[in-house]
């Protein structure tokens, strides 16, 4: 089995971006697990335990239901919390910009592609990048530092793919490796 999951990366400047700014909210909000940058990415659908006989179909499925979408642009800009800021478990950059909404639909695709193959997926979609995890995250803390970067902008970039990964785990977090990626316009 192959623990999966299906997301867009994130370009390297975008990444970089990140984790320079989440090094100096490091040092307001301790106590937070932080997602290492090359682990950085939107999350369309979490899968879990995949039989390894089932993911080149499942590549095949996503590559053909999004190789009908254009390339598109999104921004990653703004901070806030799941499941709330009274409750700050999960810290998060937001995703704006025209591109949203061809986003939104191409996560429809991906997850319809997904229950297609067998593995549906029944969860809302709140488009984010994670950035740090929290055990019991201080409520005012967190909130002052959401509120205050707001208008925080990690850059514009380019969607041109969606990659299927394999999320492997360890005492030291999990890695994540590319299984397949799937290219917009493809046909
Ligand atoms: O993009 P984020 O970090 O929000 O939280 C996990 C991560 O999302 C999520 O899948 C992404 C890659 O690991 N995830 C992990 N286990 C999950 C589960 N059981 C899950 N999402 C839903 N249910």
């Amino acid at each position: 089995m192959v623990r999966t999951f299906v997301a867009v990366g994130l370009p390297e400047g975008v990444r970089s971006a990140i984790a320079d700014q989440s090094r100096r909210w490091e040092a307001t909000l301790p106590n937070a697990r932080w997602v290492r940058a090359e682990n950085l990415h939107i999350t369309m659908a979490f899968l879990g335990d995949v039989a390894e006989a089932a993911v080149p179909g499942l590549i095949g499925a996503v590559g053909e239901a999004v190789g009908g979408a254009l390339p598109f642009s999104l921004e990653v800009r703004g901070l806030g919390a799941f499941p709330s800021l009274r409750r700050p478990r999960v810290l998060w950059v937001g995703i704006v910009g025209e591109g949203l909404s061809r986003l939104i639909a191409l996560r429809e695709a991906v997850v319809g592609a997904c229950a297609g193959v067998g593995l549906p997926t029944d969860e809302a979609f709140h488009p984010h990048v994670t950035l740090a995890r929290f055990r019991a995250g201080k409520v005012e803390v967190v909130s002052a530092v959401v509120t205050k970067q707001e208008g925080w902008s990690g850059g514009v970039f380019g969607v041109s793919e969606v990659v299927v990964y394999a999320s492997e785990l360890s005492a030291s977090g999990p890695r994540y490796r590319m299984l397949g990626g799937c290219p917009l316009g493809a046909w």
